[in-house]
This record gives C-alpha cells, structure tokens and sequence, in this order.
C-alpha cells in the first residue's frame, strides 16, 4: 500500500497543537537549567519572508527542540523591530500610515513564520513600536542622560537629501548613501543626541578576548572597529597655548617639520592669522568633509594657517598647515607631521616643498632626506635625535615617552576609534526622545512618571521630519516651571530599540519597571544567538555597549549579552544569486510547504553543508530530501514491531553519540547523514525503542512528521516532550563496528577494481569459512552501491567460481575479489 500523505494538513494540526498546548511556554523554574536561544530581531518586512529568512529562524529551531528534549528550561522568544525608515519611507510611498503598514506586515510575518513549525514562546511577543515597549527605551534615555552618558552637541553629521534624515558613519558607504547607493552624502552641522559609548571603548574592546564562543572574524572586526591605539600624546605651544597632538610614533618627534590641523577642527580659527585668513577659508570651503577610510587615496592639500608651532624637545619653530588629510573626530585633530617616515605626510611636502628630515636609519641602507621616493615607516636606528641618537626606534619609543612625561610635556595614552553614537534621526517612525525645551529652564528631561513620550498618530508626511510640524505634539509645558515649552522632535535610531529587547524576553509586560531582575538573572545571558555576520559591527556593540550600562546600573548582573553567537551562511537561490527579492529568485515557504512539506524543506536547508556555510536552493536537492521522507513514512507504516537485531541496536546507540555530538557542535548536516545512515540498517521487523529513539533523533529536524508518527506508534504524549535518547554505551560492539569497516573497505575495493578494468558486471568474492554470513548479509546492499551483480564464495567452497585462483589471496577482514 502506498502511503498518502497530506503535508499540509499534518503540519497544520501539529503546530496548532503545540500552540493549544502551550507547549513552547515557559516559565522560569530554578529547578531546571535555563538555556536561552535567540535569533537575531527581526525588522518585519511588508514583503514577508522568503526561505533564506526562514533559514535563521530553522536554525534556532532546530537547537531550540534539542535542548528542550534534553531536559533544559529552553527560552526561545521571537519579536518585531519594527520602527525605523523603511516603513516610513514605503508608507510614504504607498500612503498607508506606517502604523498600520506595520502591522499588517507583522501579521504576515508571524502567520509565515508559524507555518515553519517554529518553536516559539508566543506568549512573550511584543513589538518595538509598542509605547509599552519604547516607554522604556525612553526610560533608559533618562538614565544615560543622568549619568551624562546621553548628551547633546552640534556636531557635522551625515545628510542624506534622499532620505532627509542623518545618517549614521555606518549607514554611509564609499561617501553614499545605504540606501540610496547613487545618492552622495552631504554633510551638515546640526544639534544632535549621542551617546557616550567612547567611555565604554576599553571595555568594549578588552572584554572582547572573554567572548570565546564567537567565531574569530566577528571578534576581529569590533576589535577593529574599536581600533585600539597605543600612543603618547605631545604637548606642542602655538601662540603661548598648549595643543595636544596624538602620535604612535614619539620616536620620531626630532623629524617634525611640520603640523597640520584638521579642516575641520573646531578651533582651527584661533590658529589662523589675518593674512591667512581668506585663503584658509577658500580652501575649507573647497574641500570635502575628511574620512578616515578616505585618507589614504586622497590627494593631500592643504594650507599654511600662519602660525609656528614648537617642538617641545628641539623647541624649533615649524609651521602649522591646515590640510584635508587629518580627522577633525580622532585624537585631537591635529597631528606631528614626520615625512620622512609617515607616507601622508610624505605626500604633502612633497606636494608643499617642506623639508623632510630622516630620524629612523634602517639598519641595512641609508636613506638620505633629498633622494628619498617614499617614507620609510619600518624600523631602525635613531639620528639626528640628540640623547636618543643609536637608540633602537621600539627602544625610543618608550625612552622618549618617559622624557617627555618627566618634562610634563606629554603622556602616555591610548586612543580609541570607536565615535560617540549619533542617535537622533530627524524622522517620525521611530522612538521620541524623551527632552523638553524650555527658554527659561533650558533642556529638561521628561519626568519618569510621564512616560512614554507617546508618537503621535496623527502626522502629515510631507519633506521632512512630520513630528517637527505637529503643533500637538511640540507644544508642552516645562515640567521644570510650567511655562510654554517645546518638545525634542527627533527620534531615536532604531539600534537602540535591538540593544536590549533580549531582556524585555525575560519579562515582556512589566508595567512597574523595565523588567523584573530576578527573571532576567534567571533566564540570561543568551546561551546562543543566532543571526547574520552583516551585523557584526553595529548592532552587536550597540547591544554590548547597552549590556554594560545597565550592568552599571545594578539593572543586570551579566557583562555580555551572549555566549555563544554563531552566524548562518546566506541561502541563494536556483539562479546563485543571493536569495532577495529583488533579484526575483525567492521561494516562499507557502510554495514549498504545498509541494513538499515543509519538514522537507527543512531537512534539505540544513543536509548539503554546515548551517555557517552558504547553501543554494535547488528543486532536485529538495527532491532528495522528500524521496527520504517519504521513505520513511512507508517505512513506518509497513514496518512490523519486535525485535532489533544486535547489529541494529549496536549502529543505532553509536548514532545517538554522534548525531547528540552533532547537533550540540550545529553540524546539522553530519548528523543528518548519520541519520541516514541508521536507517539504511532497519529491517522488515524493529522494536518499538529503535523506532521510537530513530523519530527522537530525527524530531528537531522535521518536527511535523515524527509528532504524527510518534503516536501512530501508539504514544499518548508529544514527542518534544520526551526525553532526547541516551546511548547504551554497552550496546555499541566494536566487532559489528569493524566488520562495517571490513564491508565498507570491500566496497572501496570493488569500485577502484572496477574503475580500473572500465567495466564489469559481476564481482565474485571470496571470504574466509567463518566471515561467510557476515559478507552474505552485505550483498544487498553492495549490489545497490556497486551496481553489480554479486557472488559471494567461502574460499573453500569446492563449487565456487573462480578462475583466476583470486581465493588464495583471502585474508582475515580482507576478501578477495574478481570481477568480469
Ligand atoms: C607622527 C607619526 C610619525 C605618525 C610616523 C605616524 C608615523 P593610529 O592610531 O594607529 O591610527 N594621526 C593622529 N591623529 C590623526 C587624525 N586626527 N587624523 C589623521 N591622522 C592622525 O595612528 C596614529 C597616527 O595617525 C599618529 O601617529 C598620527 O601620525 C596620525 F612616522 O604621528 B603619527
Ligand atoms: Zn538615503
Ligand atoms: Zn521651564
């Protein structure tokens, strides 16, 4: 009889009843270990989710169903971030209010996601512009104004006329817009909310090397991001006032020759002098805004400001230039130009005739200031260094730090890349920042007890910022004095709503306070977070920075937000492409649940490569993976309950201590060809704890199908509810294990004799008297493999045929083998 299978209707009736059950609620239970388990915050896009989302969500799934059957307390909550631009600016597009955009498409999302078979605790899901949720991203905007973490400054910011809004550093890329790549990103000088996430720099940065669970490139990269600098910072006098430089090179400060200024350093004026004044103010206006990742390929210009600066230790005059290749945001915006050893600065006095003067002699040529093509950055010996001449450069550099500390004319220091986080968005969908100004009182944050600071509903979107026009919404009283006040009409980047939802999770509807912090204690740090590596950088300091602070503020008792991440490979489609929608090569798990089942899909997502690993989609892969399962489903419902044989009992223990190894190490697709692998050895007749323990094994992969088959067993209860198989260690017998070895290498033997007489039909074995039943049992399934027709003969079988005399050549565990 061919089994008829109904996906459809199977993996509705399953995922409604774990929902009916509450089976994926949980509560704390100091009792039972916690694990929590996280995909990254989802941004709920109106175009759904394709299943190269699903891919993460699958993933999580997968561990989630795991870690429950061995018996943890699993959380595994999924949420929507869902403020921020692109809802705005679609609704805009398509005049819907991006509330109501919002939501529709969160109830997309969560239907889509639903009929993956995820295991979620639904009961904890909440959505970011939720005033019950912003209230408290409000409430720790207070908190960090309080601390001066939050504060406000003027500051040169990224504008992008598109978008009409400020963008932040990492939402510029190659000087254009994010989002809108063909748009160049102007810079203007506004009034703005930021976070002082610089004074978290150190941590940040040294706290790295704790993070063991993460995978190195994702640890590389915020170190990077972070840029640690180790350096000394030199006092320089410019008109009887003291200017700070930063360098990582004091070895080198007896071959300054110049200074420059950033043009855009904020006091760049007090250094120029009236004669200088109109040419330094043409050049300013000239050049572009100066980036860091712009420097190198940048032409280096710049302008004298008319002011000498002295070397503290030479104390010889030297000019100060203002010049485009220094940042206004780093060190202190000015730098010791060396050019003989600085390639930038190199550049420029070539450029400008300044005189080079070489301080750091290789040990190996001899470089002279005239004939010199480039810099020489390596290291060497000093010259021309009064005290410090002979000395080794690594040498000086310490040497000289400590001269000049002892002089008071400079200190050690290190300095960090990382900038303060821009955090006001001149846009409407997003949290109000919760500050009020008033003429008298000045800025005044909004009194805890008046949270949330509600978005208003009623806007009109036309250019701009549509909270900057909304009467309603500015005018206020001063909390401070009671008169007419105004309210901040900038909202927060959505960053900061990512940065601490895991801990809402713990305690999603709390009115009193931001959560209760036993249950957070309880329930975190996060035990694996899964999601991209495209958010390496931003969101994940963002969330460590966050995670920090409210250590800080005796809110967590955690210093890290996760322990383990790991980050899913991208899933492209047939085509190769990445799977997007704009590239037309999305599948949709509707489709693919209706045509194969959506276990199908998921065992396939995760068979053909490690889940870090890209995977493409393919209709003939995906076939491979429902002919399995329906093989499987026949199998059950043809298979007779008894006994396991020795053989069976032996491969199916062995399998549940690789495939448990397996899934803990997330190398899902090994365990699912050991999975395969085991059922290859099932026969007619199983017992009921094989079958049983072969539907455990299988369970976090395809959920649906072995909660149907586990009661066809008979079973009353769910199948995530047992117990995950525990091998009988005893059971594995090693002479089983070599004689599979033994068959194993057979086969190999067969194939290269085969491969090298380039043909062949039938192979004829000869085995020792004693090995002869155990080769018998392997002939089915060598014949499969082989595709030959297969003979096998005791060596002392007078009948056998074998004209080669190939059977004197037998050996214990090694047949031999003739093949015609
Ligand atoms: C003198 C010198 C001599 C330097 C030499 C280098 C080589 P890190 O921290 O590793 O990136 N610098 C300092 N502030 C700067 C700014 N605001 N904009 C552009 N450049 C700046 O490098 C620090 C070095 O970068 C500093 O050391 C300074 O140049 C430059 F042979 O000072 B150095
Ligand atoms: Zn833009
Ligand atoms: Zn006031």
């Amino acid at each position: 009889m061919v089994f008829k299978y109904n996906f459809k209707e199977i993996e509705e009736k399953w995922q409604n009843e774990w929902e009916n059950k509450n089976i994926f609620k949980v509560v704390e239970d100091k009792n039972k270990e916690k694990f929590y388990i996280l995909e990254m915050f989802p941004y709920p896009s109106a175009s759904g989710l394709h299943i190269g989302h699903a891919f993460n969500y699958i993933i999580g799934d997968i561990y989630t169903r795991y870690k429950i059957m061995q018996g943890f307390n699993v959380l595994h909550p999924m949420g929507y971030d869902s403020l921020g631009l692109p809802a705005e600016n679609a609704a805009i597009k398509e005049g819907v209010h991006p509330k109501d955009y919002t939501e529709k498409a969160i109830a997309n999302f969560i239907s889509q996601q639903k009929k993956l078979g995820l295991s979620y605790d639904w009961s904890r899901m909440f959505m970011t512009h939720d005033p019950r949720y912003y209230k408290w991203d409000q409430w720790i905007f207070l908190k960090m104004y309080e601390k001066g973490i939050a504060f406000r400054k003027k500051a040169p910011v990224n504008w992008c006329p598109k978008c009409e809004t400020v963008l932040a550093n990492e939402q510029v890329h190659n000087g254009k817009c994010w989002r809108h790549k063909d748009t160049e990103v102007e810079i203007k000088q506004l009034e703005q909310w930021f976070f002082k996430i610089t004074e978290y720099a150190e941590k940040l940065y040294d706290d790295i090397d704790k993070l063991k669970d993460w995978p190195e490139d994702v640890k590389a990269m915020q170190k990077n991001w972070i840029g640690k600098s180790y350096g000394t910072e030199i006092f320089f006098e410019i008109n009887n006032k003291k200017w700070k430089v930063f360098t990582t090179r004091p070895d080198t400060i007896y071959g300054v020759t110049f200074m420059v200024i950033s043009a855009q350093h904020p006091n760049l004026m007090e250094l120029v002098t009236e004669e200088q004044k109109d040419k330094v103010l043409e050049f300013i206006s000239k050049i572009k805004y100066t980036r860091e990742e712009d420097i190198e390929k940048l032409e280096k210009k710049g302008v004298f400001t008319g002011s000498y600066a002295t070397n503290p230790l030479t104390k010889e005059k030297i000019p100060v230039y203002v010049g485009n290749f220094v940042v206004a945001e780093y060190g202190s915006g000015m730098i010791m130009a060396v050019p003989a050893h600085d390639q930038r600065d190199f550049e420029f006095a070539k450029k400008y005739n300044l005189p080079i003067k070489v301080v750091i002699q290789p040990q190996d040529s001899e470089l002279n200031n005239y004939e010199m093509e480039e810099a020489y950055t390596g290291d060497g010996l000093l010259v021309n260094s009064d005290q410090f001449n002979g000395m080794d450069n690594k040498e000086a550099i310490k040497a000289i730090t400590k001269y000049l500390e002892e002089k008071g004319l400079g200190k050690r220091t290190i300095q960090f890349r990382l900038k303060d986080w821009l955090i006001s968005r001149q846009r409407y969908w997003g949290t109000p920042i919760p500050i009020i100004y008033c003429d008298k009182c000045g800025i005044v944050p909004v009194p805890e007890n008046e949270l949330p600071v509600i978005l208003p509903y009623n806007v009109i979107f036309d250019k701009g910022n549509p909270l900057a026009t909304n009467k309603e919404f500015i005018n206020v009283k001063c909390p401070k004095c009671n008169g007419n006040a105004r309210r901040e009409t900038d909202t927060m980047d959505t960053f900061v709503n990512s940065s601490w939802y895991f801990l809402r999770y713990c305690d999603p509807f709390n009115e009193k306070q931001i959560f209760d912090r036993e249950r957070v204690d309880y329930w975190t740090p996060i035990d694996v977070y899964i999601g991209g590596k495209e958010h390496a950088c931003m969101h994940l300091i963002y969330f460590r920075f966050y995670t920090k602070f409210l250590k800080e503020l005796g809110l967590v008792n955690i210093d890290e937000p996760v322990i383990k991440l790991f980050n899913q490979g991208m899933v492209h489609g047939e085509d190769g492409a990445v799977m997007s929608k704009s590239r037309g090569n999305v599948v949709l798990p509707e489709e693919v649940s209706e045509k194969y089942g959506i276990d199908t899909a998921r065992l396939f997502l995760v068979s053909n490569a490690s889940p870090t690993k890209d995977i493409r989609w393919s209709e003939s892969g995906i076939a491979g993976s429902l002919r399995f399962i329906k093989k499987i489903l026949t199998y059950f419902d043809n298979v007779k309950v008894g006994k396991s044989t020795a053989k069976v009992e032996s491969k199916l223990n062995k399998a549940i201590v690789k495939i448990s190894r397996d899934i803990e190490e997330f190398n899902y697709n090994l365990a699912i060809i050991k999975l395969r692998n085991l059922f290859e050895y099932f026969g007619k007749e199983e017992s009921i704890h094989t079958l049983e323990t072969f539907l455990k094994l299988l369970h976090p992969f395809c959920p649906h199908i072995t909660e149907e088959l586990w009661r066809r067993l008979g079973n009353k209860s769910f199948i995530i509810q047992e117990k995950w198989p525990i091998a009988d260690e005893s059971k594995i017998s090693p002479e089983i294990e070599k004689q599979e070895r033994n068959i194993e290498r057979l086969y190999e033997d067969i194939t290269n004799i085969k491969r090298i007489l380039g043909k062949g039909k039938k192979a004829y074995i000869y085995v020792l008297p004693d090995e002869i039943t155990i080769y018998k049992e392997a002939k089915k399934e060598l014949e499969k493999k082989t595709m030959l027709e297969i003979h096998i003969y005791a060596v002392n079988d007078k009948n056998k045929y074998d004209p080669h005399n190939k059977a004197s050549k037998s050996k214990p565990g090694k047949p031999a083998v003739y093949i015609e």
